[in-house]
């Protein structure tokens, strides 16, 4: 028992950091979702947490003797505390924790109910051994045994020379890495999820002194760029010229429930046939990232991308931005509102809004919700709309009012009597229960229609119809491979990310629009039915009807889809042969995409929309 005492208390600070090291190469390896493809991907794997793992050890070796052991096993379970933390966030997200999204976790939907759901009882793995360290360490201490320390110098040089090591090898394989700090899975998978955090720390102080070191100059450079490619015109710009806008944003409504059945029954009977008189756009992806809702409300509004972390509602409400409700006042008059039944602060929506330049907010308070018509967030969306309808009805006109429905969120719960449809029969229940929220929604917008026309609202409005994100993560989405016969493949994943967008106005012949887009083309194409120019305007969305698709689709994360090829997983494919393909075919498009996404940063980040009033 002695030479075991003598033995760990000259090795238990090597002893914490292998075993941290090796429980971080598990949780990266089996936890997340990485290819590693070349003999420097693994390299990477088993060096990157190294250097770091014994910086944060060594510091134990700032305090005297006798806190010491405390502080090492504090440290470690912080470390370990930091690690699962990560993995939790990944499971649902299939995303890295930022700091921008400790910062807004109250506004993080979707991880609060299900937390419990995520945890597996092989994450015992993880967290036990910080009871056997913490059993040696109290055993020590009332033996009055010392901890070893090793040479502080050494120990430091060491730690240091690793982490250089690391960060000079991942450059060294992807030159772009620390240009593409959005990147999160390529970060973590090149340097390690502890340098990973480090960096993004660093990346969240930089942040707000950005706007301080920006001036006019940023913004002409900004906007030379953007305005070197004009808007195309079509025939149909104009076209719905003055009408009311009526926006939708659809929560958690993927593509693949438009014209799909469930034993039988359509998932989305009102929208389908809706579609038969509309435009519809068949083939949009979700581009939205940790802000979910509030991104896709953001790319609508101002054609910018969201913010790599953290939700431009949040980080950003006291900008200058170039809005739709801005555009649409000063060149047609409109009156711009929102309607959403649950809380003005959630998203930081109340102050934003107002920077935005909407007129009026409709929230929570506005409604009369009760136990019975209220479900998981709030209000269900067939009073929700009812309840509206009164307050649109006395808006002066032209007016654009946005609507954001609630009830088809995750987890996706529904009182009995609003089932229209049975559930699907899936493994996956979330999947199951999904179908019957979407159909839900359906109902909802189908009641609204029908009010606005029995009201004679409805003839003179343009109304557009928009999937907010994804509804199924990554980690069900068995499920829905399964409810659509089809295999579990990269490309299907990437189709899955499609969402609906329809634009209907009444009288106008029904088409339907193949072109890939995003939802950032949602305002180009909405402002070109609408006859306003978006010439002069900081944007990067691009109007559907004359997009091409031989300009990438890019999301948030720098991958990207053409009509060609896509780039995903940091893979190349050509989505004809549905073939992994060499990187050189994709590097044009993701050129192209990180321009877009790292000159919208500057905007944001650097308010550069203040110089351009
Ligand atoms: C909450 C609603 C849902 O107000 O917008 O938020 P989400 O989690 O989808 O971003
Ligand atoms: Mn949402």
């Amino acid at each position: 028992m002695k030479k075991l005492t003598t033995y760990l208390s000259n090795h238990l600070i090597a002893t914490t950091v292998i075993l941290l090291w090796i429980k971080t190469i598990l949780v990266t390896v089996i936890g997340f979702d990485f290819t590693l493809m070349t003999w420097l991907d693994f390299v990477l794997l088993i060096i990157s947490p190294i250097g770091t793992l014994m910086l944060f050890i060594g510091f134990s070796f700032l305090f005297t003797k006798r806190v010491r052991p405390i502080n090492l096993l504090v440290i470690y379970s912080l470390i370990t505390g930091l690690l699962y933390a990560n993995l939790l966030y990944y499971r649902f997200y299939i995303d890295f924790v930022t700091v921008s999204v400790l910062l807004q976790i109250s506004n993080v939907g979707g991880l609060g109910a299900s937390t419990f759901e995520l945890i597996s009882p092989y994450d015992c793995l993880i967290i036990g051994d910080i009871f056997v360290i913490g059993f040696v360490i109290l055993s020590m201490k009332k033996k009055k045994v010392n901890i070893h320390r090793p040479g502080r110098r050494k120990y430091a040089l060491t730690s240091i020379g690793l982490i250089a090591l690391t960060i000079s090898l991942a450059v060294f394989q992807n030159p772009h890495l620390l240009n593409t700090s959005y990147d999160r899975d390529q970060l973590v998978k090149s340097l390690g999820i502890y340098n990973y955090q480090f960096g993004n720390l660093l990346y969240g102080i930089k942040a707000p002194f950005e706007k301080l070191t920006s001036d006019k100059q940023d913004a002409g450079a900004v906007n030379d760029f953007i305005q070197a490619k004009p808007p195309k015109k079509s025939d149909l710009f104009g076209i719905a010229e003055g009408k009311n806008v009526v926006i939708i944003s659809l929560e958690s409504t993927q593509n693949f429930v438009i014209n799909q059945t469930v034993n039988g029954e359509e998932i989305t009977p009102f929208l389908n046939n809706l579609i038969k008189d509309s435009f519809y756009f068949s083939n949009i992806y979700d581009q939205t990232s940790q802000g979910k809702t509030s991104d896709a409300e953001f790319m609508v509004d101002t054609a910018l991308y969201p913010l790599p972390s953290g939700s431009v509602f949040v980080r950003r409400p006291e900008n200058t931005f170039q809005s739709l409700p801005i555009v649409l006042k000063k060149s047609a008059g409109y009156t711009s509102v929102v309607f959403h039944g649950n809380e003005s602060d959630f998203w930081n929506r109340d102050q934003m809004y107002r920077t935005l330049g909407y007129d009026h907010f409709y929230s929570k308070k506005y409604y009369n919700v009760t136990k019975e018509n209220s479900i998981n967030y709030g209000i269900k969306d067939i009073p929700f709309f009812q309840q509206s309808i009164k307050q649109l009805s006395t808006l002066p006109e032209p007016y654009s009012a946005k609507f954001i429905t609630l009830s088809n969120h995750f987890p996706f719960l529904l009182d009995e009597e609003d089932q229209f449809i049975e559930t699907a029969d899936t493994k996956v229940e979330v999947v199951n229960r999904y179908v019957t929220t979407v159909r839900y929604e359906d109902e909802a917008i189908k009641d609204f229609f029908n009010s606005l026309k029995e009201k004679k609202m409805y003839e003179d409005t343009l109304f557009v119809i928009y999937g907010d994100h994804y509804g199924i993560s990554s980690k069900y989405e068995s499920g829905v491979h399964a409810l659509l016969d089809q295999k579990d493949t990269p490309l299907n994943h990437l189709e899955l990310q499609q969402v609906p967008f329809i634009i209907h106005i009444p009288g106008q012949e029904g088409r339907v629009i193949n072109t890939i887009g995003g939802q950032i083309d949602i305002r180009s194409t909405v402002l070109h039915l609408l006859g306003i120019s978006t010439e002069n305007r900081m944007s990067f969305s691009h109007n559907l009807f004359t997009r091409t698709n031989s300009e990438p689709v890019v999301f948030r994360d720098g991958s990207m889809v053409t009509g060609n090829y896509a780039y995903i997983n940091n893979l190349c494919y050509d989505r004809n042969s549905k073939e992994v393909i060499d990187r050189k075919n994709c590097l044009p498009y993701l050129e192209s995409a990180r321009n877009q996404l790292n000159l919208s940063d500057n905007i944001i980040l650097g308010d550069l929309l203040r110089f351009t009033k």
